[in-house]
């Protein structure tokens, strides 16, 4: 292509050319836009990726994220305290999570350590707010599992919670572990396995726990050996209790159920990730107290919400959301007694809510 200067000498030179021809002119001056835009594009993109000369990468991991972008990074073994790199911060993502537990990112140790570059995420497991954009909320990136952790009792186990959970961990390809924790405060352990029934028939993981009586504890630590997991549920149901437990030293901050509301006080304030000593990782983290589903993911529910999938592929419909449609195998597996019919309405309920 001409440089602009050339062309304009092109143009100075040739001005006394009688038989010039109007479109030629009309041509140059759309090339010069062109190449205007052309330049001014490269600016942006330069910026974007524009980093200080002489950078000491080195991959690490983030450990913890703390307000105002400072992060607790792992690197080679040490614990580092990182902030983010302008130009990370200006990324205009989405989420608010630009960095997230759990991710791999690149730190520069050139100079006060920052961080530089995040690593693409393998997964996440997030929640999502109820409102009209749907800020999604990063509980934790990067991990193979989750444990599910409710409590029998105080706060009230809430088998619509554990649905959603489940939902969104086949979504991100996260293995589901249910956790029943605070079984001494059941008088009969046989009636919280009968409401389990459900669940243990479609094959999910279901660990029995008490964090005060020490119980499943060493069938919980098989579970969790090797993998990276991480803990989430109402607050109080126990998550840090049981880390406590399955490793002494830990020692993870728990308090006491509010008295008059029966349910947790949000202990812990932010997530982390630790390293087991039996191998594997844990995030421990913060009570929710909802998990709103991804709108986008509707469709997918139809096929990942628990007990459901085995039976969609009976369904007349292919695309069969087992509402209105005739000849669906879920409302079939409901009139025999083998869907129970809370199960459904919950099904219906986050079906709805998206
Ligand atoms: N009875 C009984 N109490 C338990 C059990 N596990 C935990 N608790 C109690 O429940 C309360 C809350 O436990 P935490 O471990 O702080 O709960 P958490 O899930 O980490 O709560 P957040 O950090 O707020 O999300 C504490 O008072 C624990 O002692 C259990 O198995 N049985
Ligand atoms: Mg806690
Ligand atoms: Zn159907």
């Amino acid at each position: 292509m001409i440089k602009k200067r050339e062309k304009k000498k092109f143009k100075r030179k040739n001005i006394k050319i009688q038989n010039i021809k109007i479109n030629d002119i009309e041509k140059f001056e759309e090339e010069d836009i062109i190449e205007e835009k052309r330049a001014e594009k490269k600016i942006i993109e330069k910026g974007k990726i524009s980093k200080k000369a002489n950078l000491e990468l080195k991959k690490g991991r983030i450990l913890e994220v703390k307000s105002n972008y400072q992060c607790l990074v792992g690197v080679e073994n040490s614990k580092v305290a990182c902030s983010l790199s302008g130009r990370l911060k200006q990324l205009n993502l989405k989420t608010r999570n630009i960095v997230a537990v759990g991710d791999y990112v690149n730190v520069d140790f050139s100079d006060i350590p920052r961080i530089e570059e995040t690593i693409p995420r393998k997964n996440s497991l997030s929640r999502f707010s109820e409102d009209d954009f749907q800020t999604e909320i990063i509980i934790a990136a990067n991990i193979d599992q989750v444990v599910i952790t409710s409590s029998f009792k105080e706060p009230k186990l809430s088998f619509g919670l554990i649905d959603r959970y489940i939902c969104a961990a086949e979504i991100n390809e996260i293995i589901p572990i249910i956790c029943i924790n605070k079984i001494d405060l059941a008088d009969n352990l046989e009636v919280v396995k009968m409401k389990m029934e459900f669940y243990k028939r479609n094959n999910f993981i279901i660990i029995y726990t008490s964090a005060e009586k020490k119980y499943g504890i060493e069938e919980l630590r098989e579970i969790l050996k090797g993998k990276e997991t991480v803990f989430s549920g109402h607050s109080g149901a126990g998550k840090s209790s049981l880390i406590n437990l399955l490793q002494p030293g830990m020692d993870l901050r728990v308090a006491e159920i509010s008295g008059y509301s029966k349910k947790g006080i949000h202990v812990t304030s932010s997530a982390r990730l630790l390293e087991w000593n039996f191998g594997g990782y844990l995030v421990d983290t913060p009570g929710i107290k909802t998990f709103g589903l991804r709108r986008e993911d509707k469709d997918k529910i139809t096929r990942v919400f628990p007990g459901i999938s085995e039976l969609v592929k009976e369904c007349k419909f292919k695309n069969c959301t087992h509402t209105h449609e005739k000849d669906c195998e879920i409302k079939k597996a409901i009139e025999k007694g083998y869907f129970p019919v809370e199960r459904y309405d919950s099904y219906v309920r986050i079906f709805e809510s998206l």
